[in-house]
């Protein structure tokens, strides 16, 4: 373990949120008790993770569906990594959702199992850079900084929570015939919400009527989650986490290819030598602009 800085711990050569990780918790974490029905979304920072807590959370329960329930997203698929409220997941009832942003190889053992489902959500990295920049300065637990310079180089060296963005999405893939994992981009929810919503079930074998898909893709659009309290942590990080400034929003964009806006053309051009020369051979598709097929 290591106490990187005000903001960082490392603990196996992966970088978690200082404020937030208990390393009790992460020394148990191989052997947390994993179920056969249990799911997991696992994604980089900045990826989509809320928006994938909020689809699953409106595909597994009726009540999110048709708001008789007002429970938030976040607390229907809790961090594993961190269990802020101290909850008990031993005594959540089946089916769980977690979320997680670990790398594969500080999981729980019994994901190998093959039989809980993992859902991988990635997203180009450019546009996880400037999420994660623009949140950074946002929330009081993440370490501020002043450039998107500075901050491209803290991206790409990992001095970030979750590491390196490569490291990561490598990992997973290179790795992926461990698990019962499905990948899914970012891009493919934002340009055919309805037809990743059906995949999703597909792979979680979840059969909902077509009133109850539309329903899912309807509270799953970023206007909706925008202005829903309970879907978003706008909330959470005003009142409880702590904001730097108050015109910050956790839903901040939610498109593809705001890089475009921030990164110079020599910032642009030194990320494009490293993504290739870190990516050489990678399978997945990347999509980089919102007009791209
Ligand atoms: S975190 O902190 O890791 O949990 O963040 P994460 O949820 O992974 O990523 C936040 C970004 O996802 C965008 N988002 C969405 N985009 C489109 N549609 C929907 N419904 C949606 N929900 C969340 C959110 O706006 C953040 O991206 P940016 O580019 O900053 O807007």
């Amino acid at each position: 373990m290591d106490n990187m800085n005000e903001y960082l711990i490392n603990f196996k050569g992966y970088n978690f949120e200082k404020a937030l990780a208990n390393i009790e918790d992460l020394e148990k974490m191989e052997d947390f008790e994993i179920r056969d029905d249990d799911v997991f979304i696992i994604t980089y920072p900045k990826s989509g993770t809320i928006w994938t807590q909020q689809i699953l959370s409106l595909i597994y329960y009726e009540g999110h569906r048709n708001n008789t329930e007002n429970i938030s997203t976040i607390d229907r698929a809790p961090f594993l990594e961190y269990n802020i409220y101290n909850l008990d997941y031993a005594k959540m009832s089946s089916p769980r959702i977690f979320t997680s942003h670990l790398p594969y190889y500080l999981v729980p053992k019994g994901l190998k199992e093959k039989k809980a489902k993992i859902l991988y959500i990635y997203r180009n990295p450019k546009d996880v850079l400037i999420s994660f920049f623009h949140f950074s300065n946002w929330v009081v637990t993440l370490e501020a900084t002043d450039t998107i310079d500075h901050y491209l180089e803290k991206f790409l060296d990992g001095k970030v929570v979750g590491s390196r963005w490569f490291d990561h999405i490598r990992g997973w893939y290179e790795h992926r015939h461990d698990f019962n994992i499905m990948f899914l981009s970012y891009e493919d929810l934002k340009k055919d919400l309805r037809s990743s919503v059906l995949k999703i079930c597909s792979f979680l074998k979840k059969e909902l009527s077509e009133e109850d898909v539309d329903a899912v893709v309807r509270q799953a659009t970023f206007q909706n989650m925008k202005y829903d309290p309970l879907a978003n942590y706008h909330y959470i990080v005003n009142n409880k986490v702590g904001a730097r400034k108050k015109d910050g929003c956790f839903l901040r964009k939610g498109t593809i290819g705001d890089w475009k806006n921030h990164l110079t053309v020599e910032q642009n051009e030194r990320f494009d030598m490293i993504f290739k020369s870190n990516m050489k051979n990678f399978p997945l598709k990347f999509i980089w602009d919102i007009n791209e097929q």
